[in-house]
């Protein structure tokens, strides 16, 4: 027998002997896991899931029985991918939660590397304050935090309307984790201090150009509030003007005014409208995708389950998962991803042809 035989033909209970002589030097066969390490195909450990804001708003409402936004610092319901419990991820890469803040409320001033996205899901008159500007958030509003920027948030009311207020928090709180670069500090004090008027950063940079001169550097948006009137208009306008994409009905991204890329270094943020009797054909992408529902109803078959949603309802469809799309009423979907990371990477990729179903 020469010697390549000899060696396929040894027993297994030898090779494990083997493993477990070189395991107190900290080595691991790669043979043994080389498949896994590399799959053929994406291998998420992730499930599709949606989480009714009908089941959810009362729960949330008996936290604020428990616990003030002030002692919690974030009163959050943290939605986790229920396949993988226990690491407050929603998918692997994103962290979200349904954070409520009642009315007289302050969730005092930190700030932390992670960065924040907050997207209102009901209610209105709260506040929230980012590097001394303030901002009113209304339902629909995507509003920013960036990273290692000094945040509070408040529920003052607003036109005599005193009510909870609720949004979705989408935060890159595992990819930090994976890097281990998180920090994180308390201000000395609770409410921050107002800095500029409010709407500042939107008149400046939000209306299609830049001040000449100005000194932003950061590799976030200057925009942290992108109002929902204005996105909504937008796809009002395009669903007068244009046929509905097949897959993707119509679709925008925001973008950061500077680059025309993501808002966030970290997450891709979008805004979508699908008309009344969309029914939009199969596709996927390796960037696994949350979703909130603005307005209507319909259904996401994701992965071959079927969920359907209404207004407030939050979704995710893990990576490589196909997605078809309905909708039985035009409908609003707000969806967030890490897509630019996966750009940066060089990684993504995606399909958009009719055998999307197969997998
Ligand atoms: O509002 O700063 O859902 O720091 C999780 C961590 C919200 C926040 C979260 C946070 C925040």
């Amino acid at each position: 027998m020469n010697t390549a035989a000899r060696v396929e033909s040894i027993d297994t209970s030898i090779r494990r002997r083997y493993y477990e002589r070189i395991r107190p030097l900290n080595l691991t066969p790669l043979w043994e896991s080389l498949h896994a390490l590399v799959p053929r195909a994406p291998q998420t450990p992730c499930v599709p899931a949606l989480w009714r804001y009908d089941d959810i708003r009362p729960l949330l409402m008996e936290s604020a029985e428990l616990i003030t936004a002030e002692e919690a610092v974030r009163r959050v319901l943290v939605l986790e991918n229920p396949a993988i419990m226990g690491r407050s991820s929603i998918t692997q890469s994103l962290y979200a939660g349904l954070q409520l803040i009642m009315p007289g409320e302050v969730a005092p001033s930190h700030r932390h590397v992670q960065s924040a996205l907050r997207f209102i899901v009901d209610g209105k008159g709260a506040y929230t304050t980012v590097g001394g500007e303030r901002t009113t958030m209304y339902p629909g509003d995507f509003i920013i935090t960036p990273s290692w920027a000094w945040h509070d948030h408040g529920n003052e009311g607003i036109g005599g309307v005193s009510e909870p207020v609720v949004w979705l928090d989408g935060l890159d709180i595992p990819m930090v984790r994976f890097f281990d670069a998180g920090f994180a500090e308390n201000d000395d004090s609770k409410v921050q201090h107002v800095a500029r008027p409010e709407g500042h950063s939107l008149a400046r940079f939000g209306h299609n150009m830049v001040p000449v001169r100005h000194d932003h550097q950061s590799a976030t948006s200057p925009i942290f509030n992108y109002p929902y009137a204005r996105s909504r208009e937008a796809l009002a306008q395009l669903q007068k003007q244009e046929a509905p994409d097949a897959w993707l009905g119509h679709k925008l991204r925001y973008i950061n005014p500077l680059t025309g890329g993501s808002p966030m270094p970290t997450i891709s943020t979008n805004l979508q409208l699908l008309p009344a009797g969309f029914a939009g054909k199969p596709h996927r992408a390796t960037d696994g995708a949350v979703y909130s529902v603005v307005e209507g109803r319909g259904h996401a078959e994701i992965g071959g389950q079927h969920f359907d949603f209404q207004p407030r309802d939050t979704f995710v469809v893990p990576s490589w998962a196909s997605l078809r799309l309905t909708a039985s009423e035009d409908a609003v979907l707000f969806s967030f991803s890490d897509r630019p990371v996966q750009q940066a990477m060089g990684v993504l990729r995606e399909s958009f042809d009719e055998a999307a179903e197969a997998n």
